[in-house]
């Protein structure tokens, strides 16, 4: 393999991991689909520690990473699944050094705990290419970042209602949100409360009442929407950071006989963006969704190609992303493919 010793251009930080460069793949280059393989003829090891598969965005992200390092471009990949346990991603990261791949490809639950396993990685000469989430560790022990800007996600919530509440001459009359979290600590957790609270800070009329974890999932999102719906008799808005958990509380919201989306007695604002929830967007069920773009396959492939031949690469890359509403959505929706 020519070039993991690549150096990684340290790119001024803004926040989480980093500025961001765009290498959206152009169609140019997309037409020379022969990819660089290792001097030897041998293919490109990558070993993927994927999170879990907790959520459609996470399949799609899953989906992405392995249309792109197939075997035809030269391409060995090894996937393994966490099932959301941090212990089990560092036991995939030791044994793919003890397996000697070329890359490995992590996608951290939370942003802490992974300082040493990543030492480990840089001892054996292994760069180590970050996707989706963050970590909060020093910015040599790995070589980059391709992911999403979650505390941007959080201001356009935040901006979004803040535009809604404009319109309808109520910004500064009492409003009370809860908030629906994603896994605690992690990069996309933090990103998008920390966002939203820097829009409703300007607001002493914007009352969080509670911020809870529903883990991603539908289940708990539902579990604990009810808990919020018992107890507060009054929640005009619900943040809730994935579409899967807007699911679990949209079922909450139905079975308390409430009406939710344009009109509706609670107002929802979801974030990912998948499909099904765009559906639930045209239909006017949810008010807004924030996109998560998923997609970063083509993204790493290019990363490694870059790294193959001995280019530097950035220290974070940025895929794009939109807000859906029901101005804009049907436009976009037949092009979603997940
Ligand atoms: C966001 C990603 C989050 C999605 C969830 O970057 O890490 O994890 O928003 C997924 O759907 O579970």
């Amino acid at each position: 393999m020519v070039a993991a010793l690549a150096a990684a251009m340290a790119a001024v930080f803004l926040w989480g991991c980093g500025a961001f460069q765009d290498i959206r793949p152009q169609a140019e280059e997309a037409a020379d689909e022969r990819i660089y393989i290792q001097d030897n003829g041998e293919m490109v090891i990558v070993g993927f520690s994927q999170i879990g598969s907790e959520s459609i965005w996470r399949t799609a992200n899953t989906n992405s990473i392995q249309r792109a390092l197939t075997k035809e471009r030269g391409y060995f990949l090894i996937t393994d699944n966490a099932r959301q346990k941090q212990e089990n991603q560092i036991k995939a990261i030791r044994r793919y050094i003890s397996q000697r791949v070329d890359y490995i490809v992590l996608s951290p639950i939370t942003e802490s705990g992974w300082d040493t396993v990543l030492e480990e990685a840089r001892e054996a000469g292994i760069p180590v290419i970050l996707a989706d989430r963050c970590v909060d560790a020093d910015a040599s022990l790995y070589t980059t970042w391709v992911g999403t800007d979650s505390f941007q996600e959080g201001e356009k919530a935040g901006r979004w209602l803040e535009e809604n509440l404009k319109e309808k001459n109520r910004l500064y009359e009492d409003i009370n949100i809860v908030i629906l979290q994603g896994t605690p600590g992690s990069s996309a957790e933090r990103g998008r409360t920390e966002g939203f609270a820097s829009v409703a800070s300007r607001y002493g009329n914007w009352h969080i009442l509670d911020c809870q974890s529903g883990d991603f999932t539908t289940a708990k999102g539902k579990e604990i929407m009810e808990q919020f719906l018992a107890s507060y008799p009054d929640i005009d808005v619900v943040v809730s950071q994935n579409d899967d958990m807007t699911f679990g509380a949209m079922e909450a919201i139905a079975e308390a006989g409430l009406t939710m989306g344009v009109g509706g007695d609670i107002a929802l604002i979801s974030f990912d963006a998948v499909k099904e929830a765009l559906e639930l967007v045209r239909k006017g069920k949810i008010n807004v969704d924030i996109e998560c773009n998923p997609e970063q396959g083509e993204y790493i492939h290019r990363v490694i190609q870059k790294l193959e031949q001995g280019l530097a690469v950035e220290k974070a890359y940025e895929v794009e992303e939109m807000v859906f509403t029901y101005r804009n959505v049907t436009e976009y929706l037949d092009k979603r493919t997940y």
